[in-house]
């Protein structure tokens, strides 16, 4: 079993000679800048306001703090904080001690961090005490990891503050085309995919989506979305944002209430969110009265963002729009601040790079042809060539260094993506990513199931919500299934907003579950 897949010697060297892989690593970046950059603002949240420079100062002495507990390089530690400034101080302390954070998000529950510890050996475990009024230290008991930091009141666990600092001790030496850390995957299979991402690749994405997106020292960007996701931290994101010099803005929440407060305060240039955001923001800005005339732009991705919602975002938001269709393992596009209104309100934007290569094919991998639509294939300088510690499922997903998206796309003679819609057993529960699988597989634990299958239904709001199709062999209700999920440990977002009990379950030709005809069955409900 092979933990990564790294690119090709001869692919890996075309990416260095062409200048989109420099050799930096996390650590030396975060340095680079903090010498540029010493006095300005890095990052702020609700409760501090920390230069680049003390930034710097803090993730060195996190990094030494690390290595004095035990951390090892190479060692992975997940991390799951919410929206604070230490988020940053941690994941860089772990980058200089050459430690591979595996990033989670505060939802997730004892089923997913079980399962990120385990899969990844993980020696660490990096939380907040409490936030959103759930105990993360609780959490941590369930699960059993060798080293527990906590950003808070610590318990009996290591507190954030009290790790030892010996400034004397030696940070390891970093190899820039080595394994950085572990992104997460909204994934379609039973068990969450980890993608592996380099320095070279990553910093490659994140310098070029700085630029694109127009980043400079006088930006600021507000993290409304959960900062361990790869939109806010990398498209731009906050690791845009420390290229240029920028402020990055921490917002706990992204209701009207808390993100147009901060954009008013900290007179904010940019954000990401994802399309039920967006909708809450412009239902609601005609009410308000913050100031948001700072806002240059208001990016929109995670989920497709319906055209006429599109429309509305200059006129009402008085910012432009600029669509992002991105996805953890690489591939992101942008609509470019020069496209025409008409192709930033229909489409999800172009590639980052010239190299990246995005292939449109039918089910029997034909290319269509140009404009029709088909699967998205993709590889190039920062898409992952396969899945962390995943050889098998790595032999669907991937083909030729061709990541199988499982989108269904068009691409217009501009270059520009159309996302027409999904192949994959997936819903896009507004930009949170929900696989049917393993929602099933915890179905299916419940001794009074039979048989389940989650399909998507769609939501005006949301775009799409759960339904779960259960054959039951006992007495259980909708709402004892949703409490049996909870029990589990399973992330709130991937409760069936839905259960519908059923007798069998259409089959296709093949005598598969036919989620096509349940889906459709919805419709007739
Ligand atoms: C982003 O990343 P993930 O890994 O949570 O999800 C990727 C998937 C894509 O394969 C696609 O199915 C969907 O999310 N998606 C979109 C979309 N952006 C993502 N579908 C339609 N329209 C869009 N604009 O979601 C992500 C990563 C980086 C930047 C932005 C989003």
């Amino acid at each position: 079993m092979t933990d990564w897949v790294p690119f090709p010697d001869d692919v890996a060297a075309r990416y260095r000679e062409l200048g989109y892989w420099t050799g930096e690593t996390f650590g030396q970046f975060l340095a680079d800048r903090a010498a540029r950059f010493a006095d300005r603002v890095a990052v702020v949240d609700d409760r501090q306001r920390w230069t680049y420079r003390e930034l710097d100062e803090r993730a060195t002495r996190m990094a030494h703090g690390f290595v004095a507990r035990g951390i090892e390089p190479g060692d992975r530690v997940v991390v799951q904080l919410p929206n604070v400034a230490e988020f940053l101080s941690v994941v860089f302390g772990l980058f200089r001690a050459g430690a591979v954070p595996v990033f989670a998000l505060p939802p997730h529950r004892s089923s997913e961090i079980s399962y990120f510890c385990s899969h990844t050996d993980a020696v660490g475990y990096v939380i907040a005490d409490k936030f959103g009024g759930f105990d993360y230290r609780v959490l941590a008991d369930q699960v059993g990891v060798r080293e527990v930091f906590v950003l808070g009141d610590p318990g009996r666990h290591t507190a954030l503050d009290d790790v030892p600092v010996d400034p004397s001790g030696e940070l390891p030496t970093v190899d820039p085309s080595g394994l950085a850390f572990l992104q997460l995957s909204g994934g379609s299979t039973g068990v969450p995919k980890l993608i592996p991402r380099t320095h070279d690749d990553y910093l490659y994405s994140v310098r070029e989506s700085a630029d694109i997106c127009g980043l400079d020292t006088s930006s600021v960007y507000l993290v409304a979305l959960p900062v361990a996701h790869n939109f806010p931290m990398s498209s731009p994101g906050i690791l845009g944002a420390l290229h240029a010099g920028a402020r990055i803005v921490l917002a706990s929440a992204p209701s009207p209430d808390v993100a147009f407060g901060l954009i008013e305060r900290e007179r904010v240039t940019i954000t990401g969110v994802v399309p039920p955001i967006a909708l809450v923001w412009l239902d609601a800005v005609a009410t308000r009265s913050e100031d948001l005339s700072s806002l240059r732009v208001l990016q929109v991705g995670g989920a497709k963002f319906a055209e006429e919602a599109a429309r509305r975002v200059r006129p009402e938001l008085g910012c432009g729009l600029q669509q992002v269709f991105g996805m953890a393992e690489g591939l992101v596009n942008y609509t470019r601040f020069d496209d025409d209104e008409d192709l930033v309100a229909i489409s999800q934007g172009r590639p980052i790079s010239p190299d990246d290569e995005l292939l449109v094919v039918d089910s029997d991998d034909v290319p269509v042809a140009p404009g029709e639509v088909g699967h998205l294939l993709t590889r190039g300088p920062y898409t992952i060539r396969g899945y962390y510690r995943a050889d098998e499922h790595n032999e669907v997903a991937f083909t030729d260094g061709y990541y199988r998206t499982g989108d269904l796309v068009r691409v217009l003679p501009s270059g520009h993506v159309v996302v027409e819609g999904r192949a994959k057993d997936q819903i896009n529960r507004g930009g949170e990513k929900v696989a049917a699988e393993e929602v099933e597989n915890h179905l299916i634990a419940h001794p009074a199931v039979h048989d389940a299958a989650v399909v998507a239904v769609p939501d005006p709001f949301l775009g799409e919500r759960t339904c779960a199709f259960v054959v039951a062999s006992g007495e259980v209700t909708g709402p004892q299934l949703r409490a049996f999920l909870r029990e589990r440990g399973l992330a709130a977002y991937k409760i069936p907003d839905r259960v519908e009990f059923v007798a069998e379950f259409p089959h296709t030709g093949v005598g598969k579950t036919s989620r096509r005809d349940l889906r459709r069955a919805l419709g007739g409900r």
